[in-house]
């Protein structure tokens, strides 16, 4: 038999992570990071699509995209101090925060864990469950997930479930592992509390 036309498509890993979260909800998500990390490389991925068709807000810069049930906000963090106060209009109900690092720049670094210290201290994401991506692990130099974890000072976080997972955006290496592990972590917390409410 000769099949003609079949072309392998690879899935986008929203769609691989579907059948890890409940059907009826949606899981919001809040992707964050400095410029230049890698979100956009990472939205591409985990969504499977264009870029170009995602539609930035107006004055915002935050791109939204929703796909297999998944919402996913993302913007840059840093700079934009005057608009800020906005970004609260998108904390709501957010089930996990997303924040991306390039651990090759290393010049970058503290400014990376003071930004993410800032917004771990914000009222709106107390407790919200975070997944840090040691991006561009494909580039020499690159620190690995465990010397973030140590010069962010990751450890501190006691409020909320913190991982590190190293990545690469550019190749999609390590995205799926990482957004499964949140995954798990949230079906671990639905199960927690219906414990508790029998
Ligand atoms: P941002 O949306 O956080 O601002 P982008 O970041 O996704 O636009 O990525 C910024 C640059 O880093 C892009 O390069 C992109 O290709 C690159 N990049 C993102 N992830 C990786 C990665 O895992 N490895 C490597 N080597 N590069 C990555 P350009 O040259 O297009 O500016």
């Amino acid at each position: 038999i000769l099949v003609t036309g079949v072309q392998t498509c690879a899935l986008p890993i929203f769609s691989l992570l579907r059948n890890l979260k409940k059907d009826s909800e949606e899981f919001r998500i809040l992707m964050l990071g400095l410029d230049n990390s890698g979100k956009t490389t990472a939205l591409k991925q985990l969504a499977g699509e264009d870029v170009s068709h995602i539609t930035p807000t107006q004055g915002f810069n935050i791109k939204s995209v929703q796909h297999s049930g998944f919402k996913l906000n993302v913007w840059d963090i840093g700079g934009q101090k005057h608009i800020r106060p906005y970004w609260k209009n998108y904390y709501a109900n957010t089930d996990a925060i997303v924040y991306m690092v390039d651990s090759a720049d290393v010049q970058r670094i503290d400014e990376a864990a003071d930004e993410l210290t800032a917004l771990m201290g914000e009222e709106g994401l107390a407790g919200v469950p975070t997944l840090v991506y040691a991006n561009k692990q494909d580039l020499l130099g690159a620190k690995t997930a465990a010397e973030l974890m140590q010069e962010m000072d990751l450890v501190q976080f006691k409020d909320r479930w913190v991982h590190v997972e190293a990545c690469s955006a550019k190749t999609g290496e390590g995205l799926e592992q990482g957004m499964a592990k949140l995954m798990e972590q949230k079906a671990e917390i639905g199960r927690a509390s219906c414990r508790e409410r029998v």
